[in-house]
């Protein structure tokens, strides 16, 4: 049976590493084959390409760039690592997707937006998440644990930005969630972490029950 793929997306520091972290150990002592994954990275090739993203390197030449050498890095963890371990059958854990592209590099107005969904296109190649868990966080309160986390290391290239820009993005990730709602999940991840840990254990585990349930019924069926 093909997999299962979770998307995790949401605000800096909104605690989507640490739950998939937490759901990753949950799933492997139920016996699940899980792959903890993120972009940008993810892959060889992709890691690559996280370094000279996040450093700022490629902000000087434009957000044309800069959103290519995202849909770039993807393709190639697409194609190296989600697909052969979704068609394996594996849950998928990937800490942030194309929802981040829309959000940090498609809010520019139409033009940016068209942009962003063709390269979406382009890297994806038909592979869409099954379910993706938006975390939502205001803005200061995510900047302020991820400063805490990360010490002394210098901020990255989008953890430099505003609280203004930060929140517009906060909006338009539930707006996404607003117009998908059967793929998107709102988590309130203001949350203490067990609490958050709770809520998203539920939605995965609902999702594979009826995963499992519905291949019962198919098998029935046929
Ligand atoms: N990007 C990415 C784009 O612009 N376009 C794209 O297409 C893609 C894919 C990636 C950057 O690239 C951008 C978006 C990003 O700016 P990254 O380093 O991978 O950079 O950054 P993030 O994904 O934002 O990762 P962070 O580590 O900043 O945030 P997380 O993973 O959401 O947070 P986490 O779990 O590391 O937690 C942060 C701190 O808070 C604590 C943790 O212990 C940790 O110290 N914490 C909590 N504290 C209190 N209560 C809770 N509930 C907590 N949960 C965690």
């Amino acid at each position: 049976m093909r997999g299962l793929f979770i998307t995790f997306e949401g605000g800096e520091g909104a605690g989507k590493s640490t739950q998939i972290k937490r759901l990753a150990d949950r799933l492997r002592r139920k016996g699940y084959d899980t792959v903890v994954t993120r972009e940008p990275g993810g892959s060889p090739g992709a890691e690559a390409l996280r370094h000279v993203i996040l450093l700022g390197a490629a902000e000087p030449f434009g957000w044309r760039m800069e959103a290519i050498l995202f849909a770039a890095a993807r393709s190639d963890h697409v194609e190296q690592v989600i697909r052969p371990a979704v068609e394996r059958g594996a849950i998928v854990l990937c800490d942030r997707f194309i929802d981040s592209s829309r959000v940090y590099q498609g809010l520019g107005g139409e033009e940016e937006r068209a942009f962003v969904e063709m390269l979406i296109r382009v890297a994806v190649n038909g592979l869409m998440p099954d379910m993706t868990l938006i975390f939502d966080i205001d803005p200061e309160i995510g900047l302020q644990r991820a400063s805490e986390r990360r010490g002394e290391e210098v901020a990255d290239r989008f953890e430099k930005e505003t609280v203004d820009i930060h929140q517009g993005r906060r909006d338009a990730f539930l707006e996404i969630a607003e117009r998908e709602p059967d793929r998107c999940i709102v988590i309130d991840a203001s949350a203490d972490a067990h609490e958050v840990e709770d809520v998203v254990t539920a939605a995965v585990f609902a999702a594979l029950e009826i995963r499992v349930n519905g291949a019962g019924q198919e098998r029935e069926a046929g």
